[in-house]
């Protein structure tokens, strides 16, 4: 059967609004007007049930890091499901595709990161650090060490655990969140928060907060400290050079573990293997994900520092923990043959050395727009705020997203996927974007933001 015999359109909306219930989505909304159908992809492009193609500037929820469609990954797959679909990693056993990617882990993360705790997405995987961090620590004779920070506006995920560590206030709202001890901190939101402080001052003033959190509820109390290199759900909040020196700074001073979550700065998107390297952070644990397996299967994982996990293992006894697909041999072998394509193509050192330059270029260039107070860029995640007065920086008075939700409804009739948060504009294209497609892509955001520009104006919104 073709792939392409699908049923209409208006009938897989149909079926769909009946049926299906969607993550972050007001379920009237989304069937009053019917999903979105993608059908087929490859390379950055997606079509739609229609035909109609959009280029992904997102690569899906930033995880397809060498782009769709790569028949490697499939065939991987199939072999690996033909020999042996499944086989835990309780219990004592273990199995080739497991044990193959976890020494490509320790390979491919930095120097001392040599062990891998695996999970099914990166909500497991935060759920897992919880636990490991305050029981490394109940396991040295200091049980009372267990408050996590985290920094507000940051995502970690959707579980009870790693929605916790997040620091969303919609999500908190639901479901009786956050759970206990876990402490959250101001963001280096430079752009939204900083005034007339200087970029690198404005750095070091959000880093010590950090250290004011510990004056207050001491040391002897915290397990660990949790930040994405660059926060991504959150608008793409590109720290100032001096945050990430100074955190790792308090949190050695202070005994208190460092944990990146490195779930969308991983595997290249910054224009290093991971996030870390970019920003010189030393983690004791890296959450994994997404660009683990390029979404194409689901995969996550806590990588723990050499000496971390050996601390653990020689007092912690016997972890208490584990998921029915911990290192699942098919994601597994996924993974291997991801992580090859991205060695063997060199597509971190393309993002490095060739893309990243040349879509910083082009970025920097939309900065001018009338509509832009600023476009910042790390690797290939980039974002564009929009404001009615660029000089002050203002948001708009309208409700926070109203023109967010715009410049997206534009994107979608120029063919092109954004993110809307609120009103930041955010992407992360596929890694194997080429300098041809970025200039499709920036001539397409022109197009957006050019057409937001005037209907704001026609309608008077400021
Ligand atoms: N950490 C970070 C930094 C993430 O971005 C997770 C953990 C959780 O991973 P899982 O695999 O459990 O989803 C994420 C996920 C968005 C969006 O709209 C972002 C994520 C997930 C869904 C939507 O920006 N990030």
């Amino acid at each position: 059967m073709s792939l392409d015999n699908h049923p209409s359109t208006q009938e897989m909306q149909a079926t769909d609004a009946a049926h299906h219930l969607h993550p972050f989505s007001d379920t009237n909304a989304l069937n009053a007007r019917g999903a979105r159908v993608i059908t087929k992809a490859k390379g950055v492009w997606l079509t739609d049930s229609d035909g109609n193609e959009f280029l992904d500037a997102m690569a899906g929820l930033w995880c397809v890091n060498i782009g769709y469609g790569r028949d490697e990954l499939a065939e991987a797959a199939a072999r690996q499901m033909k020999q042996l679909p499944y086989y835990n990693t309780f219990f004592m056993t273990t199995h080739p595709p497991v044990v193959a990617l976890s020494a490509k882990i320790a390979e491919v993360t930095p120097e001392g990161m040599s062990r891998v705790f695996y999970a099914g997405s990166g909500s497991e995987a935060n759920d897992t650090n919880i636990r490991f961090v305050r029981h490394y620590w109940a396991s040295q004779g200091k049980p009372e060490k267990r408050v996590i920070i985290s920094r507000k506006n940051a995502y970690h995920g959707s579980s009870m655990g790693s929605a916790s560590l997040g620091g969303m206030q919609a999500m908190h709202a639901q479901g009786g969140l956050p759970i206990a001890d876990i402490h959250h901190i101001d963001q280096p939101y430079w752009y939204g928060e900083g005034g007339d402080t200087d970029p690198e001052t404005f750095g070091l003033e959000r880093a010590r907060c950090l250290e004011r959190a510990i004056e207050e509820i001491g040391a002897d109390k915290i397990a660990a400290f949790i930040g994405e290199p660059v926060q991504g759900a959150g608008g793409v909040i590109i720290p100032p050079p001096s945050y990430w020196p100074e955190i790792q700074r308090i949190c050695r001073e202070h005994d208190i573990l460092l944990i990146a979550d490195e779930v969308i700065c991983g595997f290249g998107r910054t224009g290093n293997w991971f996030g870390s390297e970019t920003f010189d952070i030393k983690p004791d644990i890296m959450t994994i994900a997404k660009g683990l397996t390029s979404g194409y299967l689901p995969m996550g994982g806590s990588v723990i520092r050499e000496s971390v996990a050996q601390t653990f293992a020689d007092h912690g006894g016997e972890f208490s923990h584990g998921y029915t697909y911990n290192g699942h041999p098919a994601s597994a072998a996924v993974s291997l043959e991801n992580i090859r394509i991205l060695q063997e193509e060199d597509i971190v050192g393309h993002v490095r050395d060739v893309t990243a330059p040349h879509i910083a270029k082009k970025w920097a260039e939309i900065g001018d727009h009338p509509l832009v107070g600023e476009a910042r860029m790390c690797g290939m995640m980039g974002a564009i705020e929009l404001t009615p007065d660029k000089a002050a920086r203002a948001p708009f008075k309208a409700e926070r997203g109203t023109v967010g939700v715009m410049c997206r409804e534009h994107c979608q009739s120029a063919g092109v996927v954004m993110r809307a948060v609120y009103d930041t504009m955010v992407i992360s294209p596929p890694l194997c974007i080429t300098t041809g497609e970025i200039d499709e892509l920036v001539a397409r955001i022109w197009k957006v933001l050019d057409q937001t520009h005037a209907q704001i104006k026609a309608e008077g919104v400021s």
